[in-house]
């Protein structure tokens, strides 16, 4: 299953267990610690005092109490003391334990926060970094639905220089968006098919070329209305019905023949694409199957496609890529940039407060 960013106070995430940053007393502390046992009240501590406390880059697990999840599994995270004492290497290991523990009892979704990254000072996007490889890793033989909790906007950044080239292409787009907007009022209101906007005239009276504006006004009609001649050879549908049974490759076709041709399997599809396994069956068993614009560019994205032939995709679940909308530019940006990781997108997307790629 995927893995997904939000942002939230991990309090309030329901789900089957939260994990908590805790320290190795597991007796409570500050930070999201001290948010978990308030909310969740002394039944926590009182059962938290009888683990006998945990080491860093372990896990152990406790009931939920009065919060909205059957479990909070404590791990302890590193302190940060430079980079070159194996804290990503316990990091990592916090991820994993919570993970494997999480699976051993059952549970089928995850939310962690951001372990480390506050009171033990791990570097924010080093950790987050930490987080999204972990996780991921482990989600390749794993079909858990984790959640990372970004609780403080401060914590998220990607790269300035990825931020700076994202917004330039988005600035980029609307101009263009904007002057192809302009050109086409240009070319309805005074017949030019493009006009300087320095140039253009304030305000240009309609002359029709020919003078007899009857003769014209029925030629439009009839331009506007014009049957197309049947094309001998090409069978035209008498009905409805015969014309719906015409329909194109689907959707759900088109992205099974493209899994076939790119010699993918489904599951490493679906996994690149961060889309959980039901809903994948969904769309293999049902050629009608419409998925949301996020789903099936998440599927774009795990096939690698080029911008035209993700247009084609989107197409058939009857979606556009439009310079009207920033989560389609950013999408946009990385897939002309060739860059084909479903998570660097998410990122991307998410520092932009987009919706995200998957299910
Ligand atoms: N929901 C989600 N994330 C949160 C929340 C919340 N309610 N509150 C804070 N965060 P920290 P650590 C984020 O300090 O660095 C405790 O005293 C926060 O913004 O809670 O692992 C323990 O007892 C940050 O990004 O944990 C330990 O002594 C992240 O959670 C020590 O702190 C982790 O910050 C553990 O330090």
């Amino acid at each position: 299953m995927p893995l997904k960013l939000i942002r939230n106070d991990i309090t309030k995430v329901t789900c089957d267990a939260i994990v908590n940053a805790a320290n190795s007393t597991l007796l409570g502390g500050g930070g999201v610690d001290g948010a978990i046992h308030k909310a969740a009240g002394r039944g926590l501590l009182l059962e938290c005092m009888k683990l006998g406390g945990c080491k860093p880059g372990q896990a152990k697990i406790t009931g939920g109490y009065r919060l909205p999840c059957k479990y909070v599994i404590h791990t302890v995270g590193p302190k940060w003391h430079g980079g070159k004492n194996g804290e990503k290497e316990t990091l990592r290991s916090c991820y994993r334990e919570s993970l494997r523990l999480a699976e051993a009892h059952g549970c089928e979704s995850v939310a962690f926060p951001l372990i480390s990254a506050g009171v033990y000072g791990y570097p924010k996007a080093q950790a987050f970094r930490v987080a999204v490889d972990a996780i991921t890793e482990y989600l390749v033989t794993s079909d858990l639905l984790v959640y990372l909790v970004i609780f403080d906007t401060a914590v998220y950044q990607i790269s300035e220089k990825l931020y700076g080239d994202i917004a330039a292409y988005i600035d980029d787009c609307y101009v263009e968006q904007h002057t192809d907007a302009q050109a086409e009022r240009n070319r309805r209101m005074y017949g030019v098919e493009s006009m300087p906007l320095a140039s253009a005239p304030t305000a240009v009276p309609f002359i029709p070329e020919k003078s007899n504006e009857g003769t014209l006004l029925a030629e439009s009609i009839t331009a506007a209305f014009q049957i197309t001649p049947e094309i001998p050879g090409e069978r035209q549908p008498d009905d409805l019905e015969q014309a719906l049974q015409q329909l194109d490759e689907s959707f759900s076709e088109m992205l099974l023949r493209k899994i076939d041709e790119k010699g993918m399997t489904d599951a490493a599809c679906y996994k690149k694409a961060n889309i959980d396994r039901k809903l994948f069956s969904k769309i293999r068993s049902n050629r009608l199957y419409k998925p949301s614009k996020p789903t099936a560019l998440a599927f774009a994205v795990a096939l690698e496609l080029p911008l035209e032939e993700t247009k084609d995709l989107l197409q058939k679940a009857g979606f556009a890529l439009s310079h009207s909308s920033k989560f389609d530019i950013i999408v946009e940006y990385f897939i002309c940039h060739g860059v084909y990781d479903i998570f660097e997108i998410n990122e991307a997307l998410f520092a932009f407060d987009q919706n995200l790629l998957g299910s």
